[in-house]
């Protein structure tokens, strides 16, 4: 008799993601939602939560090696605090490639945003989500991105 063998195939869907704030922020929600708007698109979170020292962002971010790495803060250093992690992050040769975003209430000042974006985007991001762009876009943006293969 000829066996029939129905292969599985490989664990295609979904991004690893790893979500996190900076060090100077305290607030949580903002990761609770982003957490939760990823897993119902079909993606798998790694939520490092708040106030978050740089030097472990980068630690985790380059032992993990996420498909994608989500920054959020809303406390209104932002432009600041993300220049300086994205550099980090940038500086590892494994996450040279890897797509980052940045989103949230990223400054106090309203008139600051095209510029303080623009700044963001040279110091390493690939796409920069400030409040009011909606998360429509930052859907999209994901959605763009091809699946990773799961480890
Ligand atoms: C609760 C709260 C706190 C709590 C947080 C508790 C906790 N466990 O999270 C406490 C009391 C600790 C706190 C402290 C402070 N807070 Co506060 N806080 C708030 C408050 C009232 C609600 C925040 C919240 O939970 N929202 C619910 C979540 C789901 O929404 P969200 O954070 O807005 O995130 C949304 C968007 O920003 C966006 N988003 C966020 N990140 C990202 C990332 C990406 C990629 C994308 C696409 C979208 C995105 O999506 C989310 C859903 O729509 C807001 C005011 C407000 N009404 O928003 C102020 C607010 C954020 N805080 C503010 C400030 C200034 C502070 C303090 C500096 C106050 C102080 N002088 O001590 C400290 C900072 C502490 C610190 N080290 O960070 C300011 C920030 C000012 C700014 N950015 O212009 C706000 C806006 C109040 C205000 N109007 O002035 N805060």
């Amino acid at each position: 008799m000829e066996l029939q063998f129905y292969a599985h195939p490989p664990d295609t869907a979904g991004l690893d993601v790893v979500v996190t704030s900076v060090a100077s922020d305290a607030h949580t929600w903002n990761l609770v939602y982003l957490q939760l708007l990823l897993e119902e698109l079909g993606h798998r979170v790694t939520n490092l939560g708040a106030c978050v020292p740089d030097q472990l962002v980068v630690d985790e971010c380059r032992a993990r090696r996420p498909d994608l790495i989500v920054l959020s803060t809303v406390n209104g250093h932002g432009f600041v605090d993300g220049k300086r992690v994205v550099r980090l992050l940038r500086g590892c040769p494994e996450l040279h490639t890897t797509p980052m975003v940045i989103g949230g209430k990223l400054s106090i000042a309203g008139g600051e945003h095209g510029r303080g974006s623009r700044e963001l985007i040279e110091a390493g991001f690939d796409a920069v989500f400030e409040e009011g762009a909606g998360i429509v876009s930052f859907r999209d943006f994901v959605q763009s991105l091809p699946s990773g293969v799961t480890r």
